[in-house]
């Protein structure tokens, strides 16, 4: 059995607790079914900061680049509200999303059917909904320059951003939603804001181009991102892949979390392109939400999100298709059976912690 080379990044919060969960199916795919995983633990964000000054160390960057995937866990809070900018705990992940060219950030949004009911939205709106967000990881507002405050003199000073976006940025992050929607139903729409944004512009007509180039078999739509962030709350089952840049990804992903219960329910895998030899892409999994500083430490928090990116982990770095779908199984019959932790709890189901749902998932799994 090939050893699978695995970096685990807990981070700040809730992180460690979610990440816990983790390590006990990696204990139990290595004892039950000799998966081989071998893990390293490393320190990001403001964990990082606290240890040695800086969001990530280099020795972590070369295990990351080294690793078959990085397992991430989330990093932030208010203890780190005033270091300075460029180690913010942040900081550590974008660098991580950059040197490892993790260009694709794919996060589906899944209303597991136990859900549909207690949802704040009507359940008929979000009954068997499955979209999938395809998001622009390396590119745009997060990265492009100048990005900085400028003191203008007269008491006034100016923050700087700027939304940068090449054509083979566009083409490759349009290909890959395209990719994935033949896998799916086959409909790709693709969200900017070309009625404002130069980038919006080129973006609308890239995307278009690749599609006639390449994919002329996927359905495919164009949507401004403020009317799609509508539109997913509205009616969320027009939607099946949704490409769109880094921003607007991040924010409609959130928006896209609340249909499926919580945002502790949305896991994310987040891709390289495939080697030109071996194939293998660089890869990191990290559940969707972030360190939740409000909960860390109470035991409360939901594993959820974090364990259904090890489920992505094992299908798109080790084609454990399989093990991936007995997990994802296992996440959907405990919520079957009326486990929920708190930011998901509704009336007449049972209250659990963070662990006892790690113990109930496991269990299921092993069943
Ligand atoms: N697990 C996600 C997390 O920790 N997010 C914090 C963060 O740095 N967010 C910025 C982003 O994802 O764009």
């Amino acid at each position: 059995m090939a050893t699978r080379k695995l970096l685990l990044l807990p981070g700040d919060g809730i992180g460690p607790e979610a990440m816990a969960q983790v390590t006990r199916l990696i204990d139990v795919l290595n004892s039950d079914f000799n998966a081989g995983f071998e893990t390293q633990t490393g320190l990001v964000g403001g964990s990082a900061y606290d240890a040695h000054g800086q969001s990530i160390s280099e020795e972590d960057m070369k295990l990351a680049l080294a690793a078959d995937a990085v397992l991430f866990g989330a990093v932030g809070g208010p203890k780190w509200d005033s270091v300075p900018y460029e180690v913010r705990p942040e900081a550590g992940l974008l660098r991580l999303r950059k040197d490892m060219e993790l260009f694709a950030n794919l996060r589906p949004a899944i209303c597991y059917p136990a859900l549909a009911a207690s949802s704040s939205l009507k359940p008929e709106v979000v009954e068997g909904l499955d979209i999938l967000i395809v998001r622009e990881l390396t590119g745009g507002v997060y990265f492009g320059d100048p990005k900085e405050i400028i003191d203008l003199g007269n008491g006034q000073k100016r923050g700087i951003d700027t939304q940068v976006y090449d054509t083979f940025e566009i083409e490759r992050i349009s290909g890959v939603a395209f990719e994935l929607a033949r896998t799916r139903q086959n409909k790709v729409c693709s969200m900017e804001k070309h009625n404002v944004m130069k980038s919006g512009v080129l973006w609308k007509e890239v995307v278009s181009a690749t599609h006639k180039a390449k994919y002329s078999d996927v359905e495919l739509t164009h949507m401004l991102a403020d009317a799609g962030g509508m539109q997913l709350v509205r009616w969320p089952k027009q939607f099946d892949v949704i490409v769109t840049d880094n921003l607007f990804g991040d924010m409609l992903s959130d928006v896209a979390a609340m249909l499926t219960g919580s945002l502790g329910m949305l896991p994310s895998a987040s891709l390289g392109a495939p080697d030109g030899v071996t194939g293998k892409r660089k890869a990191l999994y990290e559940p969707v939400h972030g360190s939740a500083p409000d909960i860390a430490g109470q035991g409360v928090a939901n594993p959820i999100a974090m364990i259904a990116s090890f489920a992505m982990c094992l299908r798109y770095s080790f084609n454990m298709i399989e093990e991936a779908d007995r997990l994802e199984k296992a996440i959907a019959e405990v919520l079957n059976d009326g486990l929920r932790t708190k930011d998901i709890m509704s009336e007449g189901m049972n209250e659990v912690g963070t662990e006892a749902m790690g113990d109930a998932i496991i269990a299921k799994y092993r069943a």
